[in-house]
């Protein structure tokens, strides 16, 4: 095993010097033969050859020591930490006598450990540190790729990616060279991510083949990523016993069907023994599923569950399921209820390894929504909240968009009020899955600022109570070493509210979309509106908003329990951001701010473009402060996101002012 380094790619939060600290010490390392132990001996060879210190050998003197609990003859600086128990993936830091020690249960605690003391740098060296336990608080952290092996004519090679083409295949083939995965896979490993579906969710043709006779690519990548301790998962397709199998059926009662995917699957293991699993999207959006032959969601993910269960799989099943064939004249239809509507039902129907995988908000990743009401109402499933790292609807990785402070908002929802479970909680057995923002550009992200949510997502599925801004320090002091106070606390101003800006000059209170349809960049207010996607806004002269009331709407609401049920429910008591999701007002409307809705949006749009041009203004600072051509790519793409942001601002407070004849009461330039 060695260590990946790969020329001309951007090092991202593992910058050499981000070893230093460690690596010009005296290292001890006590794993066993498994390969993920290896991997730290070799990550500390590494970095101690870079960096002047010594890998010591057992009974040495050292200055760090990383041990596995089940390595005989522990030194006193490790037996001194065995309180409190490390736990599965988890260690124990701590710090006495001149020794900073690491103690795990299982290799991959290890390994986190090694990358901890990594974060720590000097600090993990200086004062004594009481010993304390570190373990992920959800049990899958996992990225999906939209990743296809061809380029599909009108969504490219990876669906939504906006860092340019798949790191694992190119030109229809995978790739020679992976180790660009391989590195991958140890950042990833250094933010605490466990998992990686490796292909779209909307399976084409030659993607449904990694099943079977490509099968080998997977393995390839599997291989890659297993030093660093992620497991393997693909997207399949419902109808892969038709398509691969030559049945004439994918009905998953169908006992012939059944016996096709306990074959594949077992197959699948002989090749990859520590493949993860499967990731359906079914019935949703064009993909085949369970509905064609009158079964339930249930029934088709139980029998994929089956399939893997011998061999320790599980099945992450969607539940972005929804009506995209739908009336837009027919006002009783709410997309929004959909998800619920099909799975809550369902709730203690599924099989222990089947894992319901749900998007946070019941339309589509916007950058303001509810939380799905499903996360609340299936307290008899396994459940995996979704994520959206890939910006598809906030910015495409052109706009400055930290994504840290809405995934901690979402993470910390309590469906029940004050003292009740957060969602993280409820997700703790299932997971925590986003969609991947990685691709075979140079930063990795395109936008080399995305690189922090990538990062913050993995933070955050360990440790949901972090807090955002410091994830962000975090990543900022690892990405900029040595970058000083003024490159430090310049791209904190530009990042720490960036997602509130963005909120400000896209669509606003809560309504969502108001985007370009297709590839969803920029501004269109009525782009979706006439069309049957199911994202309408309903402005009309007089108001705007969706009434999703029980009173005199879809009901929507009611699928919250209390308090939330209630407070949404209510004009009064529903918070501003999101009235609009929930309510149909007039635009004199009077906001809790205490500013009308029709006021509200000019005053936001003028402040979003505005607070824009502020990030660009203030990564000016910058030149000749960081690397110039990182400098030169981000600074591209603020001049996209300033030009952008005033587009947004133009066209929605034009399209409102012309609707509701309300003029600016401060008597701004409006088109
Ligand atoms: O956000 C939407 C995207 C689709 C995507 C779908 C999904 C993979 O626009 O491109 O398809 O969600 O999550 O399945």
């Amino acid at each position: 095993m060695t260590v990946p380094h790969v020329p001309g790619v951007h090092p991202a939060w593992l910058p050499p010097e981000a070893f230093r600290a460690a690596g010009a010490r005296r290292v001890l390392v006590l794993g066993d033969d498994s390969a993920l132990a290896a991997t730290v001996r070799a990550e500390v060879a590494d970095a101690c050859e870079r960096h002047g210190g010594a890998v010591a050998a057992p009974g040495e003197a050292c200055d760090l020591v990383l041990a596995l609990s089940s390595a005989g003859d522990l030194p006193p600086a490790v037996r001194a930490l065995r309180e409190p128990e490390p736990g599965a993936e988890g260690f124990v830091l701590g710090r006495a006598d001149g020794v900073t020690a690491v103690l795990a249960d299982d290799p991959a605690g290890l390994l986190y450990g090694w990358f901890e003391v990594a974060r720590l740098g000097e600090a993990a060296f200086g004062e004594a540190r009481p010993a304390t336990a570190h373990r992920p608080a959800l049990r899958r952290r996992m990225l999906d790729h939209w990743d296809n092996i061809d380029v599909h004519p009108v969504m490219g090679q990876v669906e939504r990616g906006y860092s340019g083409g798949s790191i694992f295949w190119r030109d229809g083939a995978l790739r020679a060279d992976l180790t660009r995965v391989r590195a991958y896979g140890r950042l990833l490993a250094a933010t605490g991510v466990n998992a990686v579906a490796i292909n779209n969710v909307n399976v084409h043709t030659a993607e449904a083949h990694l099943l079977t006779d490509r099968l080998g690519e997977v393995a390839a990548i599997a291989a890659e990523l297993r030093p660093y301790g992620i497991s393997v998962h693909l997207s399949v397709s419902f109808a892969s016993p038709i398509v691969l199998g030559g049945l004439d059926s994918a009905d998953p009662l169908d006992e012939s069907v059944r016996e096709w995917w306990a074959r594949t699957t077992e197959r699948v293991y002989e090749t990859i023994p520590d493949f993860g699993g499967y990731v359906v999207k079914a019935d949703s959006e064009g993909q085949p599923g369970p509905f064609a032959y009158g079964r339930s969601h249930a029934d088709g993910a139980n029998m994929l569950a089956d399939a893997l269960a011998p061999h320790g799989g599980v099945v992450y099943w969607r539940a972005f399921v929804y009506n995209h064939r739908q009336d837009w004249r027919d006002r009783t239809t709410d997309r929004a209820r959909a998800a619920h509507d099909h799975f809550a039902p369902l709730d203690g129907r599924f099989r222990e390894n089947a894992i319901l995988q749900v998007k946070y908000g019941p339309m589509d990743f916007q950058t303001r929504e509810p939380i799905s009401p499903v996360i609340g109402a299936m307290p008899a499933t396994r459940l995996a909240v979704e994520l959206q790292v890939t910006q598809e609807y906030t910015g495409q990785q052109r706009h400055v968009c930290y994504l840290g402070p809405m995934w901690s908002e979402v993470l910390g929802f309590r469906f029940r009020g004050p003292g009740e479970p957060t969602v993280a909680e409820v997700a703790a057995g299932g997971g925590l899955v986003a969609v991947s923002n990685v691709g075979d550009d140079p930063y990795w992200t395109g936008h080399p600022l995305a690189q922090a949510n990538l990062y913050a997502f993995g933070r955050l599925a360990w440790s949901p109570e972090l807090g955002p801004a410091a994830i962000l320090d975090e990543w900022i002091g690892l990405t900029f070493p040595g970058g000083g106070e003024l490159v430090r606390g310049t791209l904190h101003e530009m990042m720490d509210g960036s997602w509130e800006t963005y909120e400000r000059y896209t669509a606003p209170l809560g309504v969502g979309f108001m985007v370009r349809p297709g590839h969803h960049y920029g501004p269109d207010v009525d782009g979706y509106e006439y069309t049957p996607w199911g994202t309408y806004h309903f402005a009309d002269r007089d108001g705007v908003g969706v009434d999703r009331t029980r009173a005199t709407g879809t009901g929507y609401t009611g699928q919250y329990p209390e308090p939330w049920s209630q407070v949404y429910e209510s004009l009064a008591e529903c918070p501003d951001e999101l009235l609009l999701f929930f309510h149909h007002v007039p635009y004199e409307h009077v906001l809790r701010s205490g500013v009308t809705v029709v006021q509200h949006i000019y005053d936001t749009h003028f402040a979003g473009a505005e607070e824009a041009a502020g990030i660009r203004l203030a990564w000016e600072k910058l030149a000749g402060s960081v690397d110039p051509a990182l400098y030169a790519r981000v600074q591209e793409r603020l001049d996209e996101q300033v030009r952008c942001a005033e587009e947004w601002r133009d066209q929605v407070n034009a399209y409102f002012l012309r609707k509701s004849g309300v003029p600016d009461a401060r008597g701004r330039r409006i088109y």
